[in-house]
């Protein structure tokens, strides 16, 4: 848009930008810059148009951006322009996605480079390589207390070796997603250590009280997000004498946003590691960008704006890499990281689905789809050229963030029902075959979370223990129930490192005192490659998990109805154990997948009536794409097996 006074500001500042850079041929960062130019300078005023210095800051955003866009590499930029042209293209439904520790996955970066293939064989064609940032050697958070942002850390390789992973990565056509840890750093950072030595500039980056006042004045609205290990969320600094506030551990120091410096810090920070050949950022713990006394501390409307002007800054200079919002919140909130504009993403392309990834796990436990299908009903619309991020696990806890009045739409009393959940997940309930641990109990409040990797939820530890065939059998088609929904419910799947082999909880972090309070890390092990090769073995648990995975994620590849272009409708049945939904692709409506997913333990039946209005069961025979197999139809009615998600087409 073009704006007198935003133009003349431009105008100014291009006179006023180092005449190196002027030198320079940037028609392309220019006529980006011109674009975008009105939104930067009015949220940049907006959250800093009253300092003093606002001119001089916004001379120093530009000149960051213009300094990026000279040194992006022309194989980067000119995938930008491919991208530009080929806009939709992550919306495709070629794209699945895994999430892996190098380390743990593969040694380090120059081993992982070596177990693509295996990535490969499978399907997976996006790789979030989990934090490998510069970290302090003992608690570090998993790498989510960065030391240095420019550094890959010496124990996984080098900066020279996460180039070369990008660049065989983007030769087998598959994407890298990074970690910009955008809301804290280690107490070990420089800007912390300074500031602990009295730095007053370095002070400013952080929120640091001499005294009390604020900090309680603050906890009022805050709730704490490590209960446990890390209770409050302010910590006093010795050195420094003063109070620093760290809402997720005491050594996470979090950013002051608002300090201009802060922001142009990380935006140039993102476009280092833009530089590098990322295609996708994971923006961790966005919700907690902006910090208010008064209220929680989270979803502030300041931290949306910030992120749209990140956006709007990495669209100048590296248009054609995405942004991964990790909001891990409420389901109504979670869309809003998309932006608030009615028609166009325009903040993070791709959010987190913790909605449905907690609803999913509700209908394991439940056995029935009822509070599923009313959070699916009630997630809110997305935005045009917004996809989710859809995962059944993650590296983190599980929390079971669905929509109080849907649980009691379903019959439920919120707080009994999480319980219950908690409880049926620890394995505390009685026949419960769950074998997860509890995380982050917080006794004040009586809430909790969950650990534990997805087969252990799943029964398959219990199963395995028990040498019951008949409940082996069982967790492996719940496995691949959850995941047949993530590859078709409409976003890019995102599986987890182990998943694919059916890994089990590993508690060997409970002898490490660094980790032994944080349950997390019960699905954070290494991966067993002498357990993968037994999925070449005919039979195996491996095996049929592996291949389950492999013939679906192939078939998804295939499957234009499949892409994300809110092509999704839902279907409402009156069995309460079914979810059922229609894809369909919106340029070729006769591509479509009726998907049906049961999740009791016995055969349920669906009434074939309500599918006559969308098309389906007229005359013509039905086939589930997975088996191969013609469906048949009786008394009006077919069979969906037991915890089996069937992909029907005529
Ligand atoms: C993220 O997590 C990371 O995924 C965690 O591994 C880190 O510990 C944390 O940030 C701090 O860097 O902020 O918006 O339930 O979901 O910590 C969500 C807790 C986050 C996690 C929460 C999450």
């Amino acid at each position: 848009m073009y704006e007198q006074a935003s133009h003349a500001m431009l105008n100014e500042i291009l006179a006023e930008l180092n005449p190196e850079i002027g030198k320079l041929r940037l028609r392309h960062f220019y006529t980006r810059l011109g674009a975008n130019f009105y939104n930067i300078y009015t949220l940049f005023h907006h959250l800093y148009g009253d300092r003093s210095d606002f001119k001089s800051q916004m001379v120093s955003l530009v000149e960051t951006l213009a300094q990026r866009y000279i040194e992006r590499a022309p194989h980067l930029r000119k995938s930008d322009l491919v991208r530009e042209r080929d806009y939709n293209w992550f919306l495709h439904q070629q794209w699945v996605g895994m999430a892996l520790y190098c380390d743990r996955f593969a040694g380090d970066l120059k081993g992982l480079r070596k177990k693509l293939p295996y990535l490969q064989e499978l399907g997976v064609n996006m790789v979030h390589v989990m934090p490998i940032l510069d970290c302090p050697e003992g608690a570090s958070d998993g790498g989510y207390a960065v030391r240095d942002f420019h550094k890959v850390d010496a124990r996984f390789g080098s900066n020279a070796d996460l180039e070369a992973l990008a660049a065989t990565l983007k030769k087998r056509e598959m994407l890298l997603v990074l970690d910009v840890v955008v809301n804290h750093t280690s107490d070990e950072h420089v800007w912390a250590k300074l500031a602990r030595a009295g730095d007053k500039k370095f002070q400013d980056y952080y929120y640091v009280f001499k005294d009390r006042e604020m900090p309680d004045a603050f906890e009022e609205g805050m709730p704490e997000i490590f209960p446990n290990t890390a209770p409050g969320n302010f910590t006093w600094d010795e050195a420094m004498g003063k109070w620093v506030m760290t809402v997720f551990n005491n050594y996470q120091w979090d950013l002051n946003y608002r300090n201009p410096a802060v922001f142009i810090e990380m935006v140039d920070i993102i476009l280092f590691w833009a530089n590098k050949g990322v295609d996708i950022l994971r923006m961790d713990a966005v919700a907690f960008l902006w910090k208010k006394i008064g209220s929680t501390c989270q979803n502030e409307r300041e931290a949306h704006l910030l992120l749209q002007l990140m956006k709007d800054c990495c669209q100048v200079t590296a248009p054609g890499v995405l942004f991964i919002a990790e909001a891990i919140v409420a389901p109504g909130e979670i869309t809003k990281y998309f932006g608030d504009d009615a028609i166009m993403a325009k903040e993070c392309e791709i959010a987190y689905n913790a909605t449905l990834m907690a609803l999913l796990w509700d209908a394991v436990a439940t056995k029935n789809a009822k509070l599923l299908n009313l959070g699916v009903q009630h997630l809110p619309a997305k935005l045009e050229r917004a996809t989710w991020l859809n995962y059944v696990r993650c590296h983190d806890d599980i929390g079971l963030g669905f929509d109080d009045k849907d649980a009691v739409l379903a019959g439920y009393d919120p707080y009994s029902h999480r319980r219950f959940l908690i409880d049926y997940f620890t394995g505390r309930f009685a026949g419960s075959p769950a074998r997860g641990l509890p995380f982050g109990e917080n006794p004040k409040t009586g809430d909790a979370r969950i650990s534990g990797s997805l087969a252990s939820l799943a029964g398959l530890e219990a199963a395995i223990a028990s040498g019951d065939e008949a409940a082996i059998d069982a967790a492996i088609r719940t496995i691949l129930l959850l995941h047949s929904i993530i590859l078709s419910f409409g976003g890019i799947p995102l599986l987890y490192y182990g998943d694919g082999i059916g890994m089990l909880n590993n508690v060997e972090y409970m002898a490490d005192p660094v980790k032994r309070n944080d349950s997390r890390w019960a699905h954070r092990s290494s991966f067993d490659w002498n357990k993968a090769e037994l999925r070449h073995k005919q039979g195996s648990v491996e095996q049929r998990i592996f291949n389950g995975l492999k013939k679906m994620i192939a078939l998804r590849k295939e499957l234009s109805a499949f892409a994300d272009f809110d092509n999704r409708q839902q279907v409402f049945v009156e069995n309460p154990n079914l979810l059922v939904f229609v894809r369909s692709d919106p340029t070729s409506p006769r591509n479509r997948v009726l998907v049906v997913a049961n999740f009791n333990n016995e055969p349920q039946s669906l009434m074939l009536e309500v599918l006559r209005p969308y098309g389906f069961f007229g005359h013509s025979p039905m086939r589930e794409l997975c088996s191969g197999m013609r469906v048949e139809v009786e008394e009006d009615a077919i069979t969906i097996p037991a915890l089996t998600c069937c992909w029907l087409a005529d």
